[in-house]
Formats: structure tokens, sequence, C-alpha cells
């Protein structure tokens, strides 16, 4: 029998993993901050979670986890390869990260994201009760608030989506653009990470449909959509609560001495993804080591580099490009048993992910382009003892926010160099009282702010009292 929830969050992945224990295998709830926002709402309000739940084939029956229900989405291969590698991540991802990489467009990839996208918002429709409120996540399902009105006119729809809005003119080059654009009009809030992105969709909506809007309000058909920035955040407690651990501070002093105890530790930590700029944060460092104005093993770097979308072509070209940089500068200014790069193309739990935080006495975020970076937001939080300094993109969204980081523009090497330099010798007054601001501003600005702000919008009754 079907349950019907009066809230619903569709996303692509639903947040649990398949994992072998002793009794056989069981769904694990993933850690994260979407679901740890979303928990307690969806919780209160016997609330469904819609999504792929990994695998191909046949999806599992629905089933309920820690108080949610879990309703899977299945995909076949040739779907997982069309709909996912390619519309999601060689079309829309590069072409919204300002075409850094370029995007491809086929007509096979269109077609499986519109079936895709219609089967998310079945699911949906079948599990939402009568005038339910239904949160629709992210640029893999840009159709499904319209085709879920489509069938449910019902339902109060809101869509948030986690990378950056476009300019007019590189969204334009979307064929399908204009159905996206209906697509994503069908919701009745519309959620961006930064207000510039909520400004380029109510323009978009002008310019390619004509439709009249007065600030961030449009008229579509006689109905209003409202755009809006809600930027994202983290579990600012629980990040704090971590890094205090006796046993994480333990491990990032142990982490400080497996490298050498150098004076200097520079961290970065990525997916392996092109926007998130780690070739131009080494070669920076390079620069700075032939300069002579950084030292090995006075200073050393470490680069987590988790593994991502490794089907995708962009993907593959970048790891090569990534190993080389890391080879030559080794290769250059390492010493036997003492590397200047520590490249890192693994997964870590977020146990050792804090005790690197812990570690790092500067941090280097240098997106070319980011909806928000959660890991600039998860060091800050993570140093409660008021250490470290953080070196951020102008072009990630945090950097709205984080206004005491090092701020740099990554397209100017000497920009990266001179914010990292700083970051390096900084006095310790400044830099205590630069991490201060930001971590009082992230106790405020966490992603139950984040939640509960996007939601009260939206008129979820129960979010406006609580
Ligand atoms: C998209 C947008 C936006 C990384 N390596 C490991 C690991 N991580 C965790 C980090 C962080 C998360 O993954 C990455 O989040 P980011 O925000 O940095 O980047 P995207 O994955 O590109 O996320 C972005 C975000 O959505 C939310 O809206 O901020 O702009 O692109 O939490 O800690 N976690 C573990 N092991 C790893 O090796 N456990």
């Amino acid at each position: 029998m079907t349950v019907r929830s009066s809230f619903v969050v569709v996303a692509n992945r639903l947040p649990v993993d398949e994992v072998s224990t002793p009794e056989g295998r069981q769904w694990r709830r993933s850690p994260g901050g979407l679901v740890t926002a979303l928990h307690p709402v969806l919780a209160e309000h016997r609330g469904t979670w819609v999504g792929w739940a990994g695998g191909t084939g046949a999806a599992p029956e629905p089933f309920d986890l820690e108080g949610i229900r879990l309703h899977p989405v299945p995909l076949s291969a040739e779907e997982l390869e069309r709909y996912y590698e390619g519309q999601s991540n060689a079309t829309i991802w590069p072409l919204y990260h300002d075409a850094v990489e370029t995007p491809a467009y086929k007509r096979r990839w269109r077609e499986a994201y519109r079936l895709v996208n219609a089967r998310f918002a079945e699911a949906a429709a079948e599990v939402a009760a009568e005038g339910a409120t239904v949160w629709v996540q992210d640029y893999q399902l840009q159709l499904v608030p319209a085709m879920l009105r489509e069938l449910r006119p019902d339902l109060r729809i809101g869509f948030f989506l986690h990378i950056p809005f476009p300019p007019i003119e590189l969204f334009m080059q979307m064929p399908f653009r204009t159905e996206i654009l209906r697509g994503l009009l069908g919701a009745d809030l519309v959620g961006f990470q930064q207000r510039l992105a909520a400004q380029n969709f109510v323009r978009l909506a002008r310019h390619l449909l004509g439709l009249r809007y007065e600030g961030q309000m449009i008229q579509v058909d006689g109905r209003q959509v409202k755009a809006g920035a809600f930027p994202i955040s983290i579990d600012t407690k629980e990040m704090e609560r971590l890094a205090a651990d006796p046993a994480i501070q333990a491990r990032a002093k142990e982490i400080r001495e497996e490298l050498g105890n150098p004076r200097t530790i520079i961290l970065g930590v990525d997916r392996l993804d092109y926007t998130k700029g780690i070739e131009l944060r080494l070669k920076a460092f390079r620069e700075l080591l032939a300069d002579g104005k950084l030292t090995v093993p006075d200073a050393v770097m470490v680069q987590v580099a988790t593994p991502s979308r490794e089907r995708v072509e962009h993907y593959q070209a970048l790891r090569v490009k990534v190993e080389r940089e890391v080879g030559r500068i080794n290769g250059e200014f390492g010493r036997v048993g003492v590397p200047a790069v520590h490249y890192l193309h693994q997964s870590y739990s977020r146990t050792e992910l804090a005790a690197m935080y812990a570690a790092a006495d500067v941090m280097m975020v240098t997106p070319l382009r980011d909806g928000m970076n959660l890991v600039a937001k998860e060091y800050v939080a993570s140093r409660a003892d008021h250490g470290g300094a953080l070196v951020l993109s102008e072009f990630a969204g945090a950097a709205t926010e984080l206004r005491q980081a090092f701020l740099c523009n990554p397209h100017d090497p000497d920009a990266v160099k001179d914010a990292l330099l700083r970051a390096v010798h900084v006095e310790k007054p400044e830099a205590r009282r630069r991490m201060r601001t930001m971590q009082r501003h992230l106790r405020t600005h966490d992603v139950g702010h984040w939640a509960k702000s996007f939601l009260t919008e939206l008129g979820v009754p129960d979010m406006e009292a609580a």
C-alpha cells in the first residue's frame, strides 16, 4: 500500500547507502547536511524522500528508515549513462559553471533526462497527500516541478538549485532551454544559492518567455512564481562537536607528525572536479616554491581529491592533468621521503576529514565557480581553536558570507599566490579575529536555518511556527 505524506523531498539520490553487515545487506542513512537538515521536518510530517537508491535495474520496494519513508526510483544502466552522466553531468553541470569545460549536447541524453524526470514526477505524485508540500532538489530534476504540477495541481512545490544559475547569454546555448525554464517555473518557489543567480533566473524568464516580473515575483499563466536566494550551509554544531572530540584532536596531531611536523600544512579537499580549481592551486604552490617564497619541508601541501564521475570524459582528462602536475612538483621540489604534495585520490571518513581540517594551517578553496562550497564552511566550523586560515575564491558562493577569508580571483595566478602567502604569514591575533567572525556567522546560519528559511517562504505551516 502506498503511504501518502504531507511533506515530500525529491532528489536524484536517496540519503541512504546499502552496506554489508553480519546480518546481511542493510540500508544506512548516509551522512550529509541535506538529510540532517530535513530529517526533523520529514520525521514530523511522516515525510517521504523520493530518489534513486544506487544500482541499476529494478528498484527496491519503498521502506522506512529512522522515521523517514524512502521511495526508490529505478534507473537502467543506459539511463544512468544518458540522464545522469550525460545530460546532467556533461551538459548542464559545465554550462551552469560558466562553461569552464565545453558542454556537450546530445539528443539522446535530453530524451533520457525527460523520461527520468517524468518518472520522478510520477513517483512524487503517487506519494504526496492532498495539498502536500513537495521540495525538489537540484539540476538533475529541473523538469520535475512543471511535470508534477500537471499531474497534481493541488500541491505546493518548491525547487532548490545547489549549483550556480548562469547568465542569460550562457543559458541560451542549451538546446531545450525553454523546456528547462518552463520546468522550473512549475514550482511556487525557486531557490538559489546567490542573489545574482535568482536575478539571472527572473531576467531569463522575461527574455525567453516575455514574462513580467516585479522584484523576484514572476507572473506565469495566472500564477505567481517566486525566486529567491537561500544560501545553504552545514550542520555547524555537529562539525564543532566532531572537531572538539579528543580522538580527532589526537589524530590531527598524528597527521602533523606523519607529515614530518612541517611549519605550514596547506590543505585542499574537493571532489576531483574541474570546477574546483585544483590545478591552479597546485600551480600557485609550485610557483611559490620556484620563487623561493615557500620551501619544502617547511611547507607541504595535502590534496584530497575524492573520486567523482569517473566515467565522464572531462573528469578522466582532469585526473591526468592533476596527477601530471603533482608529479612535476614532487619531481622538482620533493626529497627522498619528503614529497612536496601529498596527493590522495581517495574517499575518507568524516572523522578523518575533520582531523585533516584540524591539522591544516591553511585551507585552500579555489573553485573557478561553485554554487556554495561546504568544505570552506566545514573548515571554519572545525577550527574551535580559532587557528588556521582560509584562502577562498571569490567565485564560490561561500565568499558572499565568509568575507574574512583571504579572498582571491582564481583566474589570476598572482592573486592566488598572494592570498596563499598572506594566509601563511598572517599574525595569530589577526587570524583568530577572522576565524571568530566567520564562526559566529555559521552558528546562526547553519543548514537548519537554510531549510527553515526556504520552507517558511514556501509556506509550510509548521516551519513558520517552529
Ligand atoms: C554541490 C555544489 C554546494 C568531500 N570529500 C569527502 C567528503 N567530502 C564532502 C565535503 C563536503 C561535500 O563532500 C562537498 O560539498 P561541496 O559543497 O564542497 O561541493 P559539491 O559536492 O560540488 O556540492 C556546491 C553543495 O552542492 C551543497 O549545496 O555547496 O557548491 O557544487 O561536505 O566534506 N566527505 C567524506 N569523505 C570524503 O573523502 N566523508
